[in-house]
């Protein structure tokens, strides 16, 4: 037993300079384990409430110190004493002591700072690494469906969920909506290097592909060009498809064939700029496409270039659009649902029930404590669906996500650009933790043998 002896929480700040949510959780005769908590920009209205202090006479309202005296009140006082090596049990508490369905009362940013710091100090206590750590609990997790002998087995991907995996990283080249300043509307366009044979050659080829993209932009005349939040070029481009066309012309310049050796995704995160039921973009003079042209538009896409991975194409409320989307396309290319699935098990369940999307994005803030992100990550193993395990575009030093992805075997993680070091805190973790795993597979383009497109 680890016996939790201490909890404390302090307020921080993350990568935009915004106040987020430290915690520290010591069990008997151990180090603390420390964990800081994320923020989004472009949440989705069903993610699990970040409680903020709203107090417009310091720093704007942003603070967390509420959500910190919870933690270092309330729910200090119900986990001192448990058995820090019992994820589901604290997990558990922390969703009954809230109450709420959305985690509302006592702020997800405060569950999701002692889930986490739990993990880290149960590690601590017996002395292994965070990632042996959360593989048991990932093999509890797994272990926990009553229903099934071996839950994973001989259904969905086979690959995924199975031990320590190396993921295909899926990484930020030009940045765009909520991320830059509207530059353009689409939020993230992405290289998959597929083709690589281990994890640190993928990386040698995204560091490539990225200097040779900013090559490629001060010929265009694109000089002084700043990077968005997540560290990725935010120019202001003349349209969408503009950055689609850089991203393969940088891919190429670095000496790799886009398709083989590297494919493209995107994050449209449409609810931004979905309104009236139509999604308004500038494009072409300025359209209000329903949901079926833009359908249209990312089919044209995927026709002309190498994407093989399509994020939030459609708005978190858009049920219909995104099955007839998913009907289109589900074959060919990776859907993920981030607004939509919001890493909630139930709405997961219900894109399964109704062939919504084949990919679920997996926050651990979304939803506020690890247990439930692990039970996410199972739903979508188990049926079919990719998880991908995702920073936020607010982020820190903290690398926990690094480590999860490989214990679960999750397969993908995306983690914005290779630049900024609360984005390389995470890839670096990701080199140590191949150097220390010595033999764990890189899954690369296997990841989406699934798709039609990529057998
Ligand atoms: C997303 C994320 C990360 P944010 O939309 O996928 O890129 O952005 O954290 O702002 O929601
Ligand atoms: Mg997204």
């Amino acid at each position: 037993m680890s016996r939790i002896e201490r909890v404390h929480a302090r307020e921080v700040l993350d990568s935009r300079g915004k106040p987020t949510v430290e915690v520290e959780v010591t069990c008997t005769g151990a180090r603390p384990g420390r964990a800081i908590v994320p923020s989004g920009a472009s949440t989705g209205k069903f993610e699990a409430v970040e409680l903020r202090d709203g107090d417009d006479a310091r720093l704007d309202g942003t603070g967390v110190l509420q959500a910190v005296a919870n933690v270092r009140g309330e729910i200090a006082s119900a986990i001192i004493g448990m058995d820090a090596n019992d994820q589901q049990s604290i997990d558990h508490r922390l969703c009954e002591l809230d109450g709420t369905d959305n985690k509302s009362r006592l702020g997800a940013n405060a569950t999701l700072g002692v889930s986490l710091a739990t993990a880290y100090a149960a590690a601590e206590s017996k002395g292994v690494q965070l990632v042996e750590h959360l593989g048991e609990i990932w093999q509890e997790c797994r272990e926990s469906n009553p229903n099934l002998a071996d839950p994973l087995a001989g259904r969905g991907h086979g690959a995924l969920g199975n031990g320590p995996l190396l993921p295909l990283p899926m990484v930020n080249m030009i940045s765009g909506g909520r991320h830059a300043g509207d530059n353009i509307e689409f939020q993230d366009f992405l290289v998959l290097p597929v083709g690589a044979k281990s994890y640190r050659q993928a990386l040698d080829w995204i560091v490539t592909i990225y200097r040779r993209l900013g090559e490629l932009l001060c010929e265009r005349g694109y000089e002084g060009v700043l990077v968005g939040d997540e560290g990725g070029f935010g120019p202001k481009l003349r349209s969408n498809e503009e950055a689609v066309e850089l991203v393969i012309a940088a891919i190429e310049a670095a000496g790799l064939e886009p398709g083989t050796d590297a494919m493209i995704g995107l994050d449209v995160a449409s609810t931004e700029f979905y309104a009236d039921g139509t999604y308004q973009l500038a494009e072409n003079g300025g359209q209000r496409l329903s949901s079926d042209g833009m359908i249209d538009l990312l089919a044209d896409w995927v026709d002309r270039y190498p994407i093989i991975s399509i994020e939030d194409g459609l708005a978190e409320d858009d049920w219909d659009g995104w099955k007839r989307l998913t009907e289109r396309l589900g074959d060919r290319v990776q859907l993920i649902g981030d607004d939509l699935f919001v890493t909630n098990s139930v709405r997961l369940q219900r894109g399964i029930d109704t062939g919504t999307a084949n990919s679920v994005l997996v926050k651990l803030n979304q939803i506020g404590t690890l247990w439930e992100t692990l039970e996410t990550i199972r739903l979508a193993i188990e049926n079919g669906y990719l998880p991908v395990v995702s920073a936020r575009s607010g982020e820190t030093e903290d690398a926990t996500i690094a480590d999860l992805v490989v214990a679960t075997g999750a397969g993908q993680i995306k983690v914005g650009s290779i630049v900024r070091s609360e984005r390389l805190a995470k890839y670096n973790q990701l080199l140590r933790l191949e150097e220390h795993l010595n033999g764990a597979n890189y899954i690369g383009r296997d990841v989406f043998r699934p798709l039609k497109a990529d057998g």
